[in-house]
């Protein structure tokens, strides 16, 4: 399925939107060069796990409580050491890392705030399945001559001047937005360059699956109880039932979603008012993708991209994907339907 009409490279690409505009001044060119460096370093990493024989638990516990891997470190430190003296960055902010990781002051610091997920999906590594990286991008709010502080990474989600995440599956694919669309690019190794394979990516306008984690069902709301049984029904226009599919990498779901349309739900529920995934490197980044490709992301109440997150960590309850999908799951929540 092709779905583009002529071959470029993201470098090309990138520089090539860049000077669309008339004072830029390729830092952002530059800072793409350095991430899809990292993200080429990740792949392999993830490529060679079986025969590194890296796959397995480290004894380590991130700053959630939850065992890491080994390749969520390794992930980690390739951003981090890929992407703290280049100039580029002010502050970075990772799943991995409680607290912000400060540029050390023998580098350069630039303009720049990265918030990341280094490998989305982890509890996926051991068994081959999709994990991927996921990437929001800000301008600091901090003044140049200051340390940077919490305030550079709490900054709300509409406020990204770019998002995107990168996808090691059956292909690495890297997808991502400047707020002007959206646009995948799928790594030839062979060639050692990610080459446009979908431009100006929309999300169908509603689709036909319902990617949520069912075994929870039990500590959900009635109103998205319901709403789950209505997708499941049969309806006279012969559009419902809705299929499941359901990876467990949030970034992996996503990506289908995209494509194909439906919804993605990590509501909140009885145990965990605000769901599972986190605001700031998870729920952001996609959010900010998917209403490029013409989406919707609210966390039931409010548009993702409109909160104002309170700390690095926090978590948010996230329905995601087709406007009309989105919508009509709104509707049951808020009891309309
Ligand atoms: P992670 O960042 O530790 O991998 O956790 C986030 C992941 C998401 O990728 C995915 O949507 C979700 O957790 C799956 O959670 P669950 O196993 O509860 O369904
Ligand atoms: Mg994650």
């Amino acid at each position: 399925m092709i779905k583009v009409s002529r071959f470029i490279t993201l470098d090309n690409f990138i520089t090539k939107q860049e000077n669309f505009h008339p004072g830029a001044s390729g830092e952002f060119t530059s800072f793409m060069h350095d991430l899809t460096f990292a993200v080429r370093l990740i792949a392999r990493e993830v490529r060679r796990a079986g025969i590194n024989d890296i796959i397995g638990l480290t004894d380590e516990v991130n700053v959630h409580g939850e065992q890491v891997k080994k390749l969520d470190i390794i992930a980690n430190e390739i951003i981090i050491k890929s992407m703290n003296h280049t100039g580029k960055l002010a502050v970075m902010a990772s799943e991995e890392n409680e607290e912000l990781i400060q540029i050390p002051s023998k580098y350069p610091k630039g303009k720049y705030v990265l918030v990341f997920d280094p490998l989305d999906g982890s509890s996926n590594i051991d068994v081959n399945v999709t994990i991927g990286t996921i990437f929001g991008l800000y301008k600091r709010v901090t003044k140049s001559d200051e340390e940077c502080n919490v305030d550079d990474v709490l900054q709300k989600g509409y406020k990204q001047i770019a998002s995107g995440y990168a996808l090691y599956g059956s292909s690495t694919v890297f997808v991502y937005t400047t707020g002007n669309g959206v646009n995948a690019f799928t790594y030839d190794p062979t060639v050692g360059e990610f080459i446009l394979s979908y431009e100006g990516i929309t999300i169908p306008e509603r689709g036909k699956y319902y990617s949520t984690n069912e075994g929870n069902s039990y500590k959900w709301s009635e109103q998205f109880k319901k709403y789950i049984n209505y997708l499941k029904e049969k309806s006279e226009d012969g559009f419902r039932p809705y299929s499941a599919r359901y990876i467990g990498s949030g970034v992996a779901d996503i990506h289908r979603t995209l494509l194909y349309g439906g919804i993605f739900a990590y509501p909140s529920d009885k145990s965990n008012p605000n769901g599972k995934l986190r605001l700031v490197y998870e729920c952001n980044p996609l959010a900010m993708l998917i209403e490029q490709a013409g989406g919707m992301a609210t966390n039931g109440k409010e548009r993702i991209l409109d909160i104002q997150p309170k700390n690095i960590h926090e978590r948010s309850p996230l329905y995601l994907g087709s406007k009309y999908d989105v919508e009509e799951c709104m509707a049951f929540l808020n009891d309309n339907k």
